[in-house]
C-alpha cells in the first residue's frame, strides 16, 4: 500500500451514478475517480444485455436532467429505452464530458478500509492498484449482484448458463436449441419472449406467478419529442411532487370509492396506456387490500382473456397482493405462452431439484434442454456492498454491522464508516423511485455535502448512531402501513436465502425525503458528526 494514489474522493463504479459523481466532483476541483468492473460504462445497463432488456420507465424521464444541452440534444426512438439505446446514451455522456481520462475499467473494488491515523480510506483492487482516498463513494448500483441460485448439480450442466443480470457481450444464438428458463420477474418477462422467436423450444420454471402489465412501447414521434423538451422545466418539476418521480402522479381517489365497473374502466384506460402508472389509477391500490384486489382481479381477468389454454393461464395467475413484488411490464409476456414452443412449469414448495448435464428435475418429473438462462434477479440493494470487503472504525466490517439488515441514515451513510457515502443506499427511495432523477438527487446532496466540509475546514463527517437508529426506525415504520411487506421480494431480501428480512428501500415517497435530506444539510448536517481538522 506504500505506494497508493491519493485521491479526494474515489467512485466505486461507473454506471449512471458513477458518472454523475465524478463528473460533478471534478466540476468542483476534487480529485476524483470512477473504478469500474466492467470493461465499459453504464452499470446495470452493462451487464443486461439479455434479449428483449428495456428499461420500465420512460426514456424521455429515464435520462439525467442536469446539463441543458445534453437534455437537448440526446434524441432518444422508443416510449421505453431498449438497453443498447441506453449504454449508448451512458457512453455519450462520458464521451461528452471527458471522463474517460478519469475511470478505470476492468477493474474491481475488492476491499476498502478505513485508516484512522490517516483519515482515509484505504482501497485495494482486484488489479493489484491502491489508492488512499478521503472519501469513499459507493456508486454500486441496487441491482448490480447477480443472485445465482446455488442449484445441486449446476457445475455439471454440459451447456451453456446464462444469468440475465450477466448476458456475454457477443450475440447468443438460440436457433434450434431447447432453453429452460428459471425465474418469471421482470427479467424473464422480456426474455421469455424474444428467445422463444428464437428457440425450438422454452421450458419456463415459475416460482411465484407474475403479474405483468403492458407496457405499450411504441416509437417516439419527433414532434412529441420536442413538445415534452420545451416543457421539460414544468414536467420535471411535476415530476418531483410525485411519489416516486415519475412523470404519472398518483389519483386522489379510493378504488373502493367508485362501483366495480368504473374501477375497472379506469384499470382499462391505464392498461391501454401502459406503463408501471397502472397501480397509480387509484390511490389506495399499495394501502388497502379490498382494492389492491381490484387490480389483482383485473390482471387476472386479462391473463385468462390472453392466454389460449386454460390451464397454463391458470398456471400463470399470480396469488399473492399486486405491486407487493416489483409490478413487471411487458406487451408479449402472457401471449408467448400460446406458442406451441413455449411450455409452463409451475415449482412446487421444494422448488428446482437437481441440474443434471442435459436438464433439471423438479417435482420429480426430469425435464430436457440444451441452454439454461437463470432469470433469477439480484441480491438487491446490499449485495453489491456485501461482495467488497469494507471495513470502518476499529476495524468494523459492513457485513457485520449489517448482520440484522442494512443500517444508514437516510440510505446515504452509515455509523461507524465515516467518509463513506453510498449513492441510492438501503433507507433511500432508490429502486422505488425513477433511478435517474434519485441518483442526480443523491450526488448533489452529496458534492454539495463535500463542498460544506472543504469550505468549513472538516474532515470527518458519519452519522450518528442515534440519527441512524430513528431513520431505520421510521423507515420501518412507514413501510409497515403498506402492503408490500405481505410477500417474498427482493425488497425484503427474502429472493436471498439466509438474507435478513428488511424492507430495505425508504417508502415514504420522494418529495418528503428529499425536503428531509435538504433540511438535514441546510441544518448544518443535523444527525451527523463533523470532525473538525
Ligand atoms: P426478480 O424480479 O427478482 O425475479 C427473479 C425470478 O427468479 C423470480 O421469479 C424468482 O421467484 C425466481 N427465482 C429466484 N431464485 C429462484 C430459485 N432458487 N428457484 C426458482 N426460482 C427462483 O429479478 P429480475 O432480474 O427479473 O428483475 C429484477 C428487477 O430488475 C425488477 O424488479 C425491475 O426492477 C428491474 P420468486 O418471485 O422469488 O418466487
Amino acid at each position: 500500500m506504500a505506494d497508493a494514489t491519493r485521491l479526494d474522493a474515489l467512485i466505486v463504479g461507473a454506471g449512471f451514478a458513477g458518472l454523475y459523481m465524478l463528473h460533478k466532483l471534478r466540476g468542483m476541483g476534487f480529485a476524483a475517480r470512477a473504478v469500474e468492473a466492467g470493461s465499459g460504462v453504464g452499470g446495470t445497463w452493462y451487464w443486461n444485455r439479455y434479449p428483449g432488456a428495456r428499461c420500465d420507465v420512460e426514456s424521455m424521464f429515464y435520462c439525467y436532467q442536469f446539463d441543458d444541452g445534453l437534455s437537448r440534444d440526446w434524441e432518444w426512438t422508443e416510449r421505453y429505452p431498449a438497453q443498447p439505446e441506453i449504454l449508448r446514451y451512458a457512453n455519450h455522456v462520458a464521451d461528452r464530458f471527458d471522463l474517460w481520462p478519469d475511470i478505470s475499467l476492468n477493474t474491481r473494488i475488492v476491499s476498502a478500509v478505513h485508516d484512522e491515523d490517516a483519515a482515509r480510506w484505504r482501497v485495494a483492487t482486484d488489479t493489484g492498484e491502491a489508492w488512499l482516498a478521503r472519501y469513499c463513494i459507493m456508486a454500486t448500483g441496487c441491482l448490480s449482484a447477480a443472485n445465482r441460485p446455488d442449484f445441486d448439480g449446476l457445475d455439471e450442466f454440459a451447456g451453456r448458463v446464462f444469468h440475465t443480470g450477466r448476458w456475454p457481450h457477443e450475440t447468443v444464438d438460440f436457433a434450434g436449441r431447447r432453453v429452460g428458463v428459471v425465474g418469471t420477474g421482470s427479467s424473464a418477462v422480456q426474455a421469455i419472449p424474444e428467445i422463444a422467436k428464437e428457440a425450438a423450444h422454452v421450458t419456463v420454471f415459475q416460482r411465484t406467478a407474475s403479474y405483468v402489465v403492458p407496457a405499450n412501447n411504441r416509437p417516439l414521434d419527433p414532434a412529441e419529442q420536442a413538445d415534452i423538451k420545451a416543457r421539460y422545466p414544468e414536467l420535471r418539476a411535476a415530476a418531483r411532487k410525485t411519489f416516486g418521480g415519475f412523470a404519472v402522479g398518483i389519483a386522489r381517489q379510493s378504488a373502493l370509492a367508485v362501483s366495480e365497473d368504473e374501477c375497472r374502466e379506469t384499470l382499462a384506460r391505464a392498461w391501454d396506456e401502459g406503463g408501471i402508472g397502472f397501480l397509480n389509477a387509484y390511490r389506495d391500490f399499495g394501502f388497502d387490500e379490498a382494492a389492491n384486489r381490484r387490480a389483482q382481479d383485473f390482471v387476472r381477468r386479462k391473463i385468462r382473456e390472453t392466454v389460449q389454454d386454460p390451464e397454463t393461464a391458470a398456471k400463470l395467475l399470480p396469488r399473492h397482493v399486486i405491486g407487493c413484488k416489483r409490478l413487471s411490464l411487458g406487451d408479449d409476456y402472457y401471449a408467448a405462452f400460446n406458442r406451441p414452443n413455449v411450455a409452463l412449469v409451475p415449482l412446487a414448495d421444494d422448488g428446482i431439484g437437481r441440474i443434471l448435464p442435459d436438464g433439471l428435475t423438479a417435482g420429480g418429473t426430469r425435464f430436457r434442454f440444451d441452454d439454461l438462462v437463470l432469470a433469477t434477479g439480484f441480491d438487491a440493494m446490499t449485495g453489491a456492498l456485501a461482495r467488497i470487503d469494507i471495513r470502518g472504525r476499529g476495524g468494523i466490517a459492513l457485513a457485520e454491522a449489517w448482520e440484522a439488515g442494512p443500517r444508514m441514515y437516510l440510505g446515504l451513510m452509515s455509523n461507524g464508516f465515516p467518509n463513506l457515502f453510498a449513492i441510492t443506499g438501503p433507507g433511500s427511495p432508490s429502486v422505488l423511485s425513477n433511478m435517474m432523477p434519485t441518483i442526480e438527487h443523491h450526488v448533489e446532496w452529496i458534492a454539495e455535502c463535500l463542498g460544506y466540509l472543504r469550505g468549513n475546514g472538516i474532515s470527518g463527517i458519519e452519522p450518528s448512531l442515534d440519527a441512524q437508529d430513528a431513520w431505520v426506525e421510521h423507515g420501518n415504520e412507514v413501510a409497515s402501513k403498506t402492503l408490500r411487506y405481505s410477500c417474498s421480494s427482493w425488497y425484503l431480501g427474502a429472493n436471498v436465502p439466509g438474507k435478513p428480512r428488511v424492507f430495505m428501500p425508504y417508502i415514504g415517497g420522494m418529495p418528503s425525503y428529499m425536503e428531509t435530506c435538504a433540511a438535514v444539510a441546510a441544518d448544518g448536517y443535523r444527525g451527523f458528526d463533523l470532525t473538525p481538522g
